[in-house]
């Protein structure tokens, strides 16, 4: 950037456009230091401020619509939400932890906001995660056009609407961006990016940061992508730069990255000191940059504000600011007991009597894949709100094949023939991107569409971790109920294959069960597969589906197709077996590994029980409690390793529950605590087998 600052020039802006831009820009900095002293008195907790980033927010905000558009912004985007409609009220609100703050409810930090009239969508504080949210939206966006039943059912649908995300340029190293951006510029969706480059990701300076410093200049060739760079510090500049930006996504030619360069002169948090790696001289020359200071000037030059009414705009400001920070000082503060709130939908039960609807069979039997996929084709004729994406799901991306082929359908085939059934806006296949998976899908679920994603093997859902964990599990508490994104991730689960090896025959699910906010089903009959899918789809929160990939074409689990309502409630566990001495819990491929153990035990005179859990969380204690009260005796038994597993959870409960009902120890089968091998005597030994079911019970029945 050039080193000397040249004066704005207002021409061609209206006076009010101006002088409205500068009130904001005033008010959002005045308001960072309303909120810098509040923190240092103790009387709000944390703060982060947009100092340095107005003039760039204002002039974005302005050329977006409230309530109409829809807004990803990042944590220095206060004067970005001051001018789409946030109240300094709001925002004071949140600083102080209110029962009342309208973005969280006294959970998150200040400068996470958000609003759900407005489309505000509430962010973590994960640098970067918003922008694969934000492409999501804008998919919604695009498939509200081409799906159009979908977009009758939308609450909010404009064909030239915009999806705006902002981001530091620290953010930018993250993956998701990368992610994004290809997608969004393949798919020319209508996503507006804003890299507010202040130089500085806390102490790491861009250069540091960013192949050769600039993000603009790697990011130029994206096919559609149209990529402009502005001083952000420049009122101006940044709005005539936003106006083209804007311009060219309304109009459906692809997404926009503008770069612009900003300042960040106050530390990065009041947790930081900035004057530990930025020079006295840095300081400066950041400061003659100061947004706000700069429009100033060009107002007063160009005579379009006159002494006085400056003063009557800086009275009305600090006036509005007091009488804020009074009512935010004296509002009162959230309930514990409202805690454990909106972790779930307050009003969609998947556990109630609604999903529990009896099964109409018809047909031959048939396998875990064939009527996973009939469900999930009903569910698509159901509701055009439904879509399916993944890798390779799609029968063949290239609509001129597929006439000509018989169509891929997934790796296991458990999407074969829906896209050439419901189209190739419905069913699609993804590039290999975990979490862009994942976060697109949270984009659409916000904006009411159903997405039923795939992970093609669970060993390879790591990447989407951050997206379930801080961003699709937490959304509906975080944002107080303000937002949720219900949505099916589907991923086989699993080994007992043989050759799957490490990579291929993962269990993991005690990692996803001890994640609030995620329900977590895993079938071990085709029957079931479908009910709990349908219950997964129907319900209104975010589902992770495990499908043991090794009872997807057993012939022991197979059911004729059940009709298109059939639906199990989640945390009822299914009385596999009576018995009266020893209760086995289970689920997975380990439900008919413990019968063909039952069976053998029988011989010796040990009736074994069996409950196959089939959801994990919630899960059902009432036949568990139930079950043990009358055997005594209990042995948990599952695929995924021993140690901290899912019946560690099981066992430590069942002791602090139903101690006085247990005649011995709570015993545990699992697999050891290692990967799976290749070879099959390998695998064989890791993964617990028919003869330690058992041998555990033997013990377990003998003590
Ligand atoms: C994924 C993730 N990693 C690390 C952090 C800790 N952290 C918070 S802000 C920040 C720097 C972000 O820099 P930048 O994107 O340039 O934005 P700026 O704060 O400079 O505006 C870091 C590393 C985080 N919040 N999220």
């Amino acid at each position: 950037m050039a080193t000397t600052i040249p004066i704005q020039k207002a021409s061609g802006l209206s006076r009010e456009l101006l002088i409205g831009a500068y009130r904001t820009m005033y008010l959002s900095r005045r308001l960072d230091d309303k909120e810098i002293q509040l923190k240092r008195q103790n009387r709000a907790y944390f703060q982060i401020s947009g100092v340095g980033h107005e003039a760039i927010n204002v002039a974005t905000a302005l050329h977006l619509k409230p309530s109409y558009d829809w807004f990803f912004p990042y944590y220095r985007d206060r004067a970005f939400c001051l001018q789409i409609g946030m109240t300094v009220l709001d925002m004071l609100l949140q600083s102080v932890g209110a029962k009342n703050d309208p973005s969280s409810g006294g959970r998150q930090m200040p400068s996470h906001w958000s609003s759900k009239k407005l489309h505000i969508v509430s962010q973590s504080s994960a640098t970067g995660t918003q922008v694969l949210h934000a492409v999501g939206a804008a998919e919604a966006s695009q498939y509200f056009s081409a799906v159009r039943e979908a977009a009758e059912l939308a609450s909010s649908f404009h064909a030239d609407e915009v999806a705006y995300v902002s981001l530091g340029d620290g953010a930018t190293s993250e993956g998701e961006l990368w992610e994004a951006l290809n997608w969004s510029a393949n798919r020319k969706l209508p996503v507006l990016y804003v890299v507010e480059d202040n130089g500085y990701a806390i102490s790491v300076p861009v250069d540091v940061q960013t192949a050769g410093g600039s993000i603009s200049r790697l990011v130029k060739d994206f096919p559609n992508l149209l990529t402009l760079e502005c001083d952000g510090t420049d009122f101006v500049e940044s709005y005539e730069t936003v106006g083209k930006a804007v311009e060219h996504v309304r109009r459906r030619k692809g997404p926009a990255l503008i770069h612009a360069h900003v300042i960040r002169p106050y530390s990065h948090s009041l947790s930081d000191d900035e004057r530990l790696y930025k020079s006295e001289e840095v300081r400066q020359e950041e400061a003659k940059r100061d947004p706000v200071s700069r429009l100033l000037k060009c107002l007063v030059q160009e005579r379009l504000l006159t002494e006085k009414e400056l003063k009557d705009l800086e009275t009305r400001v600090e006036k509005e600011i007091r009488a804020a920070a009074d009512k935010a000082l004296a509002a009162e503060p959230p309930s514990p007991e409202t805690v454990m709130l909106y972790i779930y939908s307050p009003t969609v039960d998947p556990c109630a009597e609604r999903f529990d609807h009896p099964p109409k069979f018809h047909g031959e039997p048939k396998t875990m894949v064939d009527l996973i996929n009939a469900c999930l084709r009903d569910e698509m004729t159901r509701d055009p709100r439904v879509v399916v994406f993944g890798e390779d799901v799609a029968d063949c991306s290239h609509e001129d094949e597929l006439a000509k082929v018989k169509g891929k359908g997934g790796v296991f085939k458990v999407t074969h023939g829906l896209q050439r059934h419901f189209g190739s806006a419905r069913c699609y296949n993804s590039p290999i991107t975990e979490a862009g998976i994942v976060g697109r899908a949270l984009g659409m679920a916000l904006r009411g569409l159903k997405p039923v994603v795939e992970i093609q093997f669970f060993d390879y859902i790591w990447p989407a971790m951050m997206q379930i964990r801080d961003e699709l599990a937490v959304m509906r508490w975080r944002s107080d109920n303000g937002f949720s994104c219900p949505l099916v991730i589907r991923t086989p689960i699993g080994g007992y294959l043989a050759g799957g090896s490490i990579y291929h025959s993962q269990s993991g699910e005690s990692i996803f069960t001890h994640i609030p906010g995620l329900r977590v089903v895993m079938p071990a009959t085709a029957l079931d597969a479908n009910g709990l899918l349908r219950t997964a789809i129907r319900a209104a929160d975010p589902v992770l589906f495990l499908e043991p990939k090794h009872l997807y074409r057993q012939t022991y689990n197979r059911s004729p197709y059940p009709g298109p309502d059939y639906m199990i409630p989640f945390g009822k566990a299914k009385l596999a077996r009576e018995g009266s001495d020893l209760t086995i819990v289970t689920y997975g491929s380990l439900v008919n590994r413990s019968l063909q153990a039952a069976k053998a035990l029988a011989e010796e005179g040990i009736q074994a029980e069996i409950l196959d859990l089939r959801s994990l969380n919630p899960y059902d204690w009432e036949l568990i409690s139930a079950s043990v009260k009358k055997t005594n005796r209990v042995l948990v038994a599952h695929e995924d390793t021993l140690s901290w597993g899912f019946g560690a959870e099981i066992a430590a409960r069942l002791g602090d529950e139903l101690f006085d009902f247990l005649d011995a120890p709570v015993r545990r089968l699992a697999a050891k605590d290692v990967y799976v091998p290749y070879h099959p005597l390998l695998e064989d030994a890791v993964l617990p087998q028919v003869a330690d079911v058992v041998r555990a019970c033997k013990e377990l029945a003998a003590y």
